[in-house]
């Protein structure tokens, strides 16, 4: 299906030049402004560009639609797994590899990096020339915000499209995307791209004029807001975080109404966003080929899924199985903003839910585990939340795939939460990238760069412009606290690498309380111990070893921090340093 936009384009008459293109139908709209043609493609057909001439009433046009061979599918669209650890950032923010796109022509005034809401000159090219710093740090997998163009002065952040089939001039082009991405598979790296099908920006020229009268839930004169109607008091129960989530617990509901759903699904975002009508569709062919073209065009490994409990549910069942007749490995991971697991892994995929959906939601972000590992550091609540949130994981069918993390682009940074300190964020690198899962952190929290809500917490990475006073990037440029936590995640990177029981053990509790949080990730070949203590003081606790993974366990080797263990009887009598994580093997 393609789209086209002009005047006057009621056609009478519609064909291509090569025989294995047939024109199936056509259907002008908005008075002629809009044109959808569906075309058939023959087993035949070669890379080209095919030209489909239009006639109508009042004369003649023609259109260009270039087509192309599937490029080698090898090393591409492999979804992720434990193996991987994924890096988001902002491409605005991370380095600016080309001041040449820093303000393009058609967005005068838009570039200011004075002003934190304004464009500041980040692009594909300077995350391409930070491949090795990337590779040296040890993570191998990016989600970048979206790189869609946006274009709108306040839009560096990409979650407001203008065009769907563009990248954003600000941050280069298409060619630049796909040597990014084919860059990243040179160095065995991988790519996922911030899929957006709930909205589009509020100047997207959809907005003045639909392709159809209901391409949209509403018109920008008259729509609902996402605000549900339904708060947490609904539930009986407080808002359990100081951070903004709009209450999902009704979509997740079998017996909440249509009512108390409507606004959060058909909803505009900030009551601004316009909201797709994914219900229609020919909606949802445009977004399903939309998606499949990025994923084609550069070779992605996976899709970070924006906003998705404010889409419908078949959707997501029409989405994924577009997506994965061509993809079956595609990974998708959904922001489903909640500290609820039972919210949380309702929306996850591998089995139909009470409305006999299944998402085909590959996983989620591990919201329930960040609001824990958030509460328990920075906020002083027992380190047995944590094993209250792993707790859960019988909920998932693969708890495995889910992504812990304690940072994102829509939270303080970790570093400069109240409560907070150095040695508090290393642990949180420490726990993320020990527990179940593939974990995702966010650019800059390894040399602890600060900053508060959104969009502080987006700062430029220091050393990604010219002239910067400092260079994050180099070792040279770092401050002897920042390389001292560098080189503390670096290392847990590369043990990660290293065990594969940091990756796919099995993971047991071993002890749990207001202080201090103990597991093991056990495989056949390894039992890692890993040691957490909230505490400021060191403790020692005493572990009974019988019918635990540490049974028959004679040494222990500390291979991270400074834990010490000994093993006396059947007992092992483990001693930690206060705020420190310790990784010990046994044998
Ligand atoms: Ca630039
Ligand atoms: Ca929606």
């Amino acid at each position: 299906m393609v789209l086209l936009s002009g005047h006057g384009l009621q056609v009478t008459k519609a064909a291509c030049n090569l025989p294995e293109v047939i024109v199936e139908r056509t259907q002008a709209t908005q008075g002629g402004d809009y044109l959808f043609v569906w075309l058939k493609f023959g087993p035949h057909l070669r890379s080209g560009t095919i030209v489909c001439h239009l006639a109508t009433n009042n004369g003649e046009t023609s259109f260009e639609l270039p087509v192309s061979n599937r490029e080698a599918t090898a090393q591409r669209f492999h979804g992720f797994s434990s193996d991987d650890v994924l890096y988001l950032i902002m491409p605005d923010r991370f380095a600016n590899g080309d001041p040449t796109n820093d303000e393009p022509a058609e967005f005068p005034g838009s570039h200011d990096r004075s002003k934190p809401r304004s464009w500041h000159g980040g692009d594909l090219r300077g995350i391409r020339e930070h491949i090795p710093y990337l590779k040296e740090l040890g993570v191998n997998t990016l989600w970048l915000t979206p790189v869609v163009k946006n274009g709108a002065e306040q839009d560096y952040h990409g979650y407001g499209a203008v065009d769907l089939y563009a990248v954003d001039p600000h941050l280069g082009n298409l060619e630049e995307y796909k040597a990014l991405a084919s860059d990243l598979r040179q160095q065995r790296m991988k790519l996922f791209f911030d899929a957006v099908p709930n909205h589009v920006g509020p100047r997207h020229p959809w907005v003045a004029e639909p392709p159809l009268p209901d391409w949209f839930h509403g018109t920008a004169r008259s729509h609902l807001d996402s605000s549900s109607p339904t708060r947490n008091s609904f539930y009986g129960k407080p808002a359990p975080t100081g951070i903004f989530n709009d209450p999902f617990g009704v979509l997740a509901d079998p017996h909440a109404t249509a009512a108390m759903r409507r606004n959060l699904t058909e909803g505009w975002l900030f009551g601004i966003l316009p909201d797709m009508n994914t219900e229609n569709p020919v909606v949802a062919k445009y977004l399903i080929q939309n998606s499949i073209w990025w994923v084609e065009m550069a070779g992605l490994d996976g899709l970070r899924v924006d906003t998705f409990p404010y889409v419908s549910r078949s959707f997501w069942q029409q989405w994924h199985a577009g997506l994965r007749r061509i993809y079956p490995n595609l990974a998708t991971i959904g922001e489903v903003f909640s500290p609820d697991p039972t919210v949380t892994s309702f929306f996850v995929g591998g089995r139909k839910q009470w409305d006999g959906i299944d998402s085909g939601l590959t996983t989620v972000f591990d919201y329930p585990l960040f609001f824990a590992i958030r509460d328990v550091l920075a906020g002083g609540a027992p380190a047995g939340r944590i094993a209250n949130a792993l707790r859960q994981d019988t909920l998932y069918p693969h708890p495995e795939r889910l992504a812990p993390f304690f940072a994102n682009h829509d939270v303080p940074r970790m570093v400069s939460e109240a409560g907070s300190s150095p040695e508090k964020l290393l642990c949180a690198f420490a726990l993320v990238l020990t527990l179940r899962g593939i974990p995702q952190l966010y650019y800059g929290d390894e040399i602890a760069m600060s900053g508060g809500n959104d969009p502080d917490n987006r700062r430029d990475f220091p050393g990604g412009w010219p002239g910067d006073a400092q260079n994050g990037f180099l070792e040279s440029g770092r401050t002897p606290e920042q390389q001292k936590l560098f080189s503390a995640v670096q290392r847990l990177l590369a043990l990660r690498r290293e065990h594969a029981a940091l990756r796919t053990g099995k993971l047991f509790h071993v002890f749990s309380d207001d202080d201090s949080y103990l597991f093991v990730r056990q495989t056949e070949d390894e039992r890692l111990l890993v040691v957490f203590n909230n505490s400021t003081k060191p403790r020692t606790m005493v572990l009974p070893q019988a019918n635990t993974p540490m049974e028959d366990a004679l040494r222990s080797t500390a291979i991270y921090g400074d834990a010490t263990v000994q093993i006396i009887g059947k007992e092992m009598r483990i001693t930690a340093p206060g705020q420190s994580v310790s990784i010990l093997s046994l044998d």
